[in-house]
């Protein structure tokens, strides 16, 4: 098998991103939530096994998927006006589908569809032309369509089912043809995790002779778990738990993936939107944590991001056309912040970003336990350079800056501190 060379450290770029887009999408956006005329609970990409629908009939679906809107380039759009550095598309999710041209089955979007095109293809030369990176999720071990994938146990006997064949005689020649023809590969998305850590290290194995740049998420399992750390197991980081933000900083690469509402999959009756305020609050409290945010969005039928998640997704990116310097390349802050303190502190060498929340009525903003950790020299507003903000120690070495009357945005206000000499070891 030959290999593509790597240059570098893999994860190089992924650090300096901080923040991706997840896109959901398959043939659970027909139904969206809704079977013979029920609700049915629960994340709508998991409609198949909520709903106990039988493979031959959400087979079904494939014939009416014709997502006319569907247009590459928009999505890209939307992705790099969200200041958005990568993405990450579901190829196959756990229902089978797989949204990309396979040789190893019809079940996909271009032999199954009256849609006929390849997404993939076209998002990957999209990205390409725009500068950003693509990864593919792909669902290594639920599969409720493949006889011997797991997870079906409304359509197929498990007990007879055999999960190494369908590892090597399905999943694998599918890797490969996303490693192969789809241009480089930025990650591989695993999901939930690989049956046996052997399996997984087969896996691992596999996907890094094909193509070492490519980098791995945590839930390919394997390695040793320990109670007290997060488990990135054979991967290349640590993937915490959907919708879960740790309560502190984190000395390894991670990521968050985040619904922008309750679903992944896009759901026509899930209107509970998070605002662009909290998803900037929770990307700065991110990164100042050292990880990354992978913020999911879950087209239509038709092809289309919903608009409530593109008029949430403008707006952060408004905020981080102004401030993207505190993000992009930036980590987590050698101060200790409390959980409920109303600003967060993001850091490169030599600099140090106050976020502040919550504006300090009386002007004075007090950073606790500062002393000893950084070495302000000064200290300014982030929008506003030539302002000079003066500062002071007081009591048991906390900080307290004097900062204008009013924020120069409700959302975070951000104040840069510049030190002398960046301590060593805190970085
Ligand atoms: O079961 C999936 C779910 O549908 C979704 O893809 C999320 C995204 O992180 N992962 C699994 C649950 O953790």
């Amino acid at each position: 098998m030959e290999t593509l060379h790597i240059q570098g450290d893999r994860m190089a770029w992924w650090r300096e991103a901080r923040f991706g887009m997840f896109i959901h999408w398959g043939l659970y956006a027909i139904p969206a939530g809704v079977w013979e005329g029920r609700c049915i609970p629960g994340i709508g990409e998991w409609i198949m096994y909520n709903a106990r629908i039988p493979v031959k009939e959400y087979e079904k679906l494939a014939k009416r998927f014709n997502p006319f809107k569907f247009d590459a380039k928009e999505w890209v759009r939307i992705a790099k006006m969200a200041g958005m550095k990568y993405i990450v598309i579901t190829a196959k999710h756990h229902d089978g589908f797989c949204m990309f041209d396979t040789d190893l089955t019809d079940y996909n979007i271009v032999k199954a569809t009256p849609f006929g095109r390849d997404p993939l293809k076209e998002l990957s030369e999209a990205c390409r032309e725009e500068g950003l990176r693509l990864g593919f999720y792909y669902s290594q071990t639920l599969d409720w369509h493949h006889p011997d994938g797991m997870g079906n146990f409304w359509d197929y006997d498990l007990s007879k089912q055999e999960f190494t064949r369908y590892l090597r005689e399905y999943v694998k020649p599918q890797l490969e043809e996303l490693l192969r023809n789809y241009g480089p590969i930025a990650i591989l998305w695993f999901d939930i995790t690989t049956p046996t850590p052997e399996l997984a290290r087969e896996l691992k194995d596999f996907v890094r002779r094909l193509s070492p740049e490519t980098i791995i998420s945590g839930r390919i399992g394997g390695g040793l778990r320990t109670p007290s750390t997060p488990f990135k197991g054979l991967g290349d980081y640590i993937t915490m738990g959907d919708n879960q933000i740790p309560d502190r900083r984190i000395d390894d690469d991670w990521e968050v993936p985040m619904t922008l509402n309750d679903t992944w999959g896009y759901k026509s009756y899930d209107h509970n939107w998070k605002t662009p305020g909290r998803i900037v609050q929770m990307l700065v409290d991110i990164v100042s944590k050292g990880g990354n945010l992978l913020l999911n969005v879950g087209p239509t039928a038709e092809g289309e991001i919903p608009k409530p998640s593109v008029d949430v997704l403008l707006e952060v990116g408004r905020w981080l056309k102004n401030n993207g310097e505190s993000i992009y390349g930036a980590g987590a802050a050698p101060l200790d912040v409390p959980i409920d303190g109303p600003y967060r502190c993001t850091y490169k060498p030599g600099m140090v970003y106050l976020h502040v929340f919550g504006w300090p009525w009386d002007g004075r903003l007090r950073v606790f336990g500062a002393k000893g950790r950084i070495e302000p020299r000064s200290a300014s507003l982030l929008r506003e350079p030539s302002t000079t903000l003066p500062w002071e120690w007081e009591g048991e070495g906390d900080l307290v800056i004097r900062v204008p009357e009013k924020a120069l945005d409700s959302i975070d206000t951000v104040i840069i501190l510049k030190e002398g000499m960046p301590k060593k070891g805190l970085a």
